[in-house]
């Protein structure tokens, strides 16, 4: 997900660009304002957590970018492109670590387990929206 502080910024594509570049599949993309409902339910593991309000309140600030992404550890791919949470330990070259200071602002959400992203894929899509395709690419990046 491109969070609203990179949607904001202009981030969209060069997020998208890099995941493409990867070599990762997006196969669904949504932009939408998330509702809080949704968002809560998107956070739950963090309802105690004291920057939960301020988390719930951004996230729903303004129109954020979702996506599903496939591949080979496309899981463990996506956390390292997106770097460590808190941007001031991100390393260079990931997207918290070239465009991100702020853990508030961190431009950035991926799903950090299977399990949390077919609980994070089920609230944002619907099946139907999920694209089933191949990538002409495919025979070049997997042996
Ligand atoms: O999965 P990831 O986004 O890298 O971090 P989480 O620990 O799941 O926290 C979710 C989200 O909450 C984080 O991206 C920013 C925000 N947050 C915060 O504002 N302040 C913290 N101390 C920890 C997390
Ligand atoms: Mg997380």
């Amino acid at each position: 997900m491109v969070k609203p502080d990179g949607v904001q910024r202009g981030l969209v594509g060069e997020v998208i660009s890099r995941i493409e570049k990867r070599g990762l599949k997006i196969v669904a993309l949504r932009m939408n304002v998330i509702a809080e409902a949704t968002a809560k339910e998107h956070y739950g593991e963090h309802a105690a957590r004291p920057f939960f309000p301020s988390l719930i309140e951004f996230i729903t600030s303004g129109p954020s970018v979702s996506m599903v992404v496939a591949g080979k550890d496309a899981i463990k791919v996506m956390r390292a492109i997106n770097g460590a949470t808190n941007p001031v330990d991100a390393a260079p070259g990931t997207i918290r670590g070239d465009f991100a200071l702020d853990v508030g602002r961190n431009v950035v959400h991926a799903s950090d387990s299977p399990e949390a992203a077919a609980r994070e894929i089920a609230i944002h899509f619907k099946d139907s929206e999920i694209g089933k395709y191949s990538r002409v690419d495919e025979v070049c990046l997997y042996e």
